[in-house]
Order: C-alpha cells, then sequence, then structure tokens
C-alpha cells in the first residue's frame, strides 16, 4: 500500500441565490462540522482550508426574463472561479463545498482555466443544462451546463452579470449519472448533443459496475484527462440524503453512490470535487439532517482514498507481546 497522497484544497461556497429555498447556504459549515478536514487527514490526505467565500449584496438585482437574481449569480461564480484557478494553481485537488449547484458554473470555469482539458462527470437527479431561455422556473441552479457548453454558445443570450463567462467543454467531454427528472426541452438538449448520460433506467438495468466501466470508457476513450465531478446530492435516494431542495424518489443507494467515487479515486484523475445541495433546513428532522451531511462527507472521503476494505499506514507495526 503507497501512503495516501491527495493533496486537498477546501473552498466553502455558501451561495443560495441560483434557487428559492432558505438554507442551501449553511451546507459548507455543516459539512466541515461533520468532521471533513479532521477525517481527510486521518486518512493520510494533505488539506488546506481556503474557507467560505463571502458574497456582496447586490442590488437592483431585476430578473433577466424568466431568470432570477443573473448579477448576484454571476458575481459570485467570479469569485468562484478566481479561488479554484488559485487552488489548482497550488496544486491541490480542489473540493468546492456548496452552496447551490449553480455554482458548477464557477468551479468548471476555474478548474478549466489551469486544466484546459478537463471533463465532468455530472452526478445528479437533474441535467441542469436549461438555456436562459428554456427554463421552467428561471432558477439558476438548473442551468449551469447550458453556459459552459460549447455546442450551446450560440443559444444563450447576453445575461448582466455573465459577460465573463465563455463555455469551456464540449458535449462530448460529459457524463451524466443518476437522472430521473429531466425537462423535455433538456431531454431534447442532451439527445441533440448526443451527451452521454445514464439515467436511473439504465444504472437499474446495467448495474453500477457497467456503469462506471462506460463512464471512463467514454470520457478516456481518447487520452487520460483530468476529472471535474460535479456531485449533488439529490442524485442519490431521498431516504439517505432527504435534505435537498428538489428531492425526487427512486434515487441511487448510499453504496452505488459511494461506488462512484471509490471508482473516480481509482482513476487517479479526480482533479475538481463539487459537493452541492446540502440544505439542513429542509431536514423534518435532525437524524435526516445528519443522514445527508454524514452522506456528503462520506463521499468526498471516498474520493480522496477511503475504502469500504479498511486500509493502514504503510508503517504501521503489530503491538510485540
Ligand atoms: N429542471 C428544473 C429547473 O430547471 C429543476 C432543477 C432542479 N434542481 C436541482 N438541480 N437541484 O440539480 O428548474
Ligand atoms: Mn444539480
Ligand atoms: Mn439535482
Ligand atoms: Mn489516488
Amino acid at each position: 500500500h503507497k501512503r495516501n497522497h491527495h493533496s486537498v484544497g477546501i473552498i466553502g461556497a455558501p451561495f443560495w441565490k441560483g434557487q428559492r429555498r432558505d438554507g442551501v447556504e449553511k451546507g459548507p459549515d455543516l459539512i466541515r462540522d461533520a468532521g471533513l478536514v479532521d477525517k481527510l487527514k486521518g486518512q493520510g490526505c494533505l488539506v488546506r482550508d481556503y474557507g467560505n467565500l463571502k458574497f456582496g449584496d447586490v442590488p437592483d438585482d431585476e430578473s433577466f426574463g424568466k431568470v432570477q437574481r443573473p448579477r448576484a449569480v454571476g458575481r459570485a461564480n467570479k469569485q468562484l472561479a478566481d479561488t479554484v484557478h488559485t487552488i489548482k494553481n497550488d496544486g491541490h485537488t480542489c473540493v468546492m463545498l456548496g452552496g447551490d449547484h449553480s455554482m458548477a458554473i464557477g468551479s468548471i470555469l476555474g478548474h478549466a482555466a489551469s486544466k484546459k482539458d478537463l471533463c465532468v462527470v455530472w452526478v445528479d437527479a437533474h441535467a441542469d443544462i436549461n438555456t436562459p431561455l428554456t427554463t421552467p422556473t428561471g432558477n439558476i441552479h438548473g442551468q449551469p451546463m447550458s453556459y459552459l457548453i460549447k455546442e450551446l454558445h450560440s443559444k444563450i443570450p447576453a445575461i448582466p452579470g455573465f459577460s465573463w463567462i465563455k463555455p469551456c467543454i464540449s458535449a462530448q467531454d460529459i457524463v451524466y449519472i443518476g437522472l430521473r427528472d429531466v425537462d423535455p426541452e433538456e431531454h431534447y438538449i442532451l439527445k441533440y448533443l448526443g451527451i452521454k448520460s445514464f439515467s436511473m433506467t439504465e444504472v437499474d438495468h446495467l448495474g453500477i459496475t457497467r456503469v462506471m466501466e462506460e463512464t471512463c470508457d467514454h470520457i478516456f476513450s481518447k487520452v487520460k484527462r483530468p476529472i471535474h465531478l460535479s456531485y449533488d446530492i439529490d442524485a442519490l435516494d431521498p431516504s439517505v440524503s432527504p435534505a435537498t431542495g428538489t428531492p425526487v424518489v427512486g434515487g441511487l443507494t448510499y453504496r452505488e453512490g459511494i461506488y462512484i467515487t471509490e471508482q473516480i479515486c481509482q482513476t487517479g484523475l479526480l482533479s475538481a470535487l463539487d459537493m452541492v445541495e446540502v440544505n439542513p433546513k429542509l431536514g423534518r428532522t435532525e437524524a435526516e439532517v445528519s443522514s445527508t451531511v454524514n452522506t456528503a462527507v462520506d463521499l468526498v472521503l471516498s474520493c480522496f482514498g477511503r475504502v469500504r476494505g479498511g486500509s493502514h499506514a504503510p508503517d504501521y507495526c503489530m503491538p510485540q507481546p
């Protein structure tokens, strides 16, 4: 066994304005309070916590068509992108704790600023690929992918606060896992762009083992490249992680969810991780909140070398009688 070599940089993005449910801004501190940093260090990781971003007020943030709070979302994502870029240039695997999923815009753009050839594995009940013109809700957490994909650039209008955003990934660089609540317009986009996706139907049909084999075959079909894993906690079944803004029945089991992160770790190519949409205010009991938060922590730990079969330090010596 080689000593765990992961160097992890953590950034909290306590942002909620990409959706309407109060409480998701508590995510980063809750995940830390559950012991994330000490647990990562305990499994041998080097950890630097960059703290939480602070988001100023954005006055007069009128909606743009249906799109809600565009200037606040644009500005917060610029702050995040700059920080993720710094964390990558400092040599860490970046862990972004959300916050709502609109923050994937800044996380992926900041990551792409230092790793041009990254690919994205998006684990979510939702595709989050509505454009500002197809969105049924106006919530930007349902749209982040549309701003990032080169092939959609011509479908995106100029939005206040978004002028700095340039698409950085191609449709073929994306794999979805866990989909089960996809809008018709989103389904059209997925098919039209030929984006690789494993909905819950494919997870049932193939099993999570083959889903992960095919995910790696797809993203590494030409060359090995850095992975951006964007993990929405609502990908898991609400019986596991109920404290989230838009729970959808029929999700991944805890074991399937963890298997995904174990396999991504095994590639040795995880370069950035988002852990988003943990909302303690939406847990009906303390147990629902802690189950959601502890699952988020376990997913992060398993991205950085935690294995269910156990492990030991390479210099371990048995006690002598
Ligand atoms: N598709 C819907 C929309 O665009 C719902 C988005 C769902 N919310 C999320 N995203 N948690 O993963 O508004
Ligand atoms: Mn999402
Ligand atoms: Mn979701
Ligand atoms: Mn590794």
